[in-house]
């Protein structure tokens, strides 16, 4: 798909939750899901290589964010915009360090998911505020088809696994991916197979602060690559990033990745988590652009 048209699918896609937002009584869901498509236009806007069109679709995509109230986009969209004509930008002016555009080597472009572009920070996305937990305050919930029914999980009991460090790239489906980035904590396999699945578990619903919740089948989630973390790039989390706790699945688009985790529940069947059960693809596997549902 031209990336002009794919700009105007997530925009129209955008208008269609804002209408029907407000027969919904969780309104801010809807408003969150459509800036989250906005964003994604947004990210795309720079490999509109046609001036005048870009223009517009700056205008398309920026004064709807503006109406959602995500700060002046309309104004950072036009500049990035603008620098996308000047043959040797310095990377992109973008609102913050986690935006700033890197360029890509040779040998990786393989590593790009397709209709991403590279980023050198770590955006901040969450849906709700930012919880104030302690490692102090961990209590992880093991629940469902887990050997004694539950388990609950101090930090000392959860850290006492054995601790792992990946580098690996993230690719959040607002279209930014991060190449390079290190994760160390405990992998989720470990922990659950000591407890001991219960014979006909095969998904799980990793649950995180403010009800979040997102959907993995155990194969997934038993991935050498997936990790409960509590440091990022040899730093504790910070509390935006998900402290003291949260998944990391990099097989998977960011979302998959819940933020504060608190209940890992063990399913006997596949139930949609909070963006699986509002349009984004169940799997949501970054190579294959499983955005939508
Ligand atoms: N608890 C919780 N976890 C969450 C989210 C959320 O809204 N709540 N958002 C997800 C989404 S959509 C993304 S892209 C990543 C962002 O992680 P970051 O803020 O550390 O970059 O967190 C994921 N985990
Ligand atoms: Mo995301």
């Amino acid at each position: 798909m031209a990336v002009d048209v794919e700009v105007r699918a997530l925009v129209t896609k955008a208008d269609e939750l804002l209408k029907a937002a407000s027969n919904r009584t969780d309104p801010d869901v809807a408003h969150a899901a459509a800036a989250d498509n906005l964003e994604s236009a947004a990210g795309l806007l720079v490999q509109v290589e046609d001036r005048e069109l870009r223009d517009e679709l700056v205008v398309l995509v920026g004064r709807r964010l503006d109406d959602l109230g995500v700060a002046q986009r309309t104004a950072e969209l036009a500049e990035v915009a603008a620098a996308a004509d000047q043959p040797r930008a310095i990377g992109l002016p973008q609102p913050s360090a986690a935006t700033l555009a890197a360029p890509l080597r040779r040998g990786e472009n393989d590593r790009l998911a397709p209709g991403q572009h590279r980023v050198r920070g770590l955006p901040v996305l969450h849906v709700g505020r930012v919880p104030d937990r302690s490692r102090d305050d961990l209590q992880l919930r093991i629940t469902g088809k887990v050997r004694g029914r539950r388990h609950d999980l101090d930090w000392a009991a959860m850290s006492a696994y054995p601790e792992v460090t990946i580098t690996t790239d993230i690719h959040c489906v607002t279209a930014w991916s991060r190449f390079d980035i290190s994760w160390t904590g405990i992998r989720p396999r470990d922990l659950l197979e000591d407890l001991g699945v219960e014979p006909g578990a095969t998904h799980a619903l990793v649950y995180g602060a403010n009800a979040y919740s997102a959907n993995l089948d155990l194969a997934t989630l038993y991935r050498d690559d997936v990790l409960l973390a509590w440091a990022c790039d040899g730093e504790p989390l910070t509390p935006e990033h998900g402290a003291p706790l949260r998944l990391v699945v990099p097989s998977r688009y960011f979302w998959k990745s819940t933020k504060w985790v608190d209940t890992i529940q063990l399913l006997d069947r596949d139930v949609p988590g909070y963006w699986e059960a509002r349009g984004y693809h169940n799997v949501g596997d970054p190579f294959l652009q499983e955005r939508y549902g």
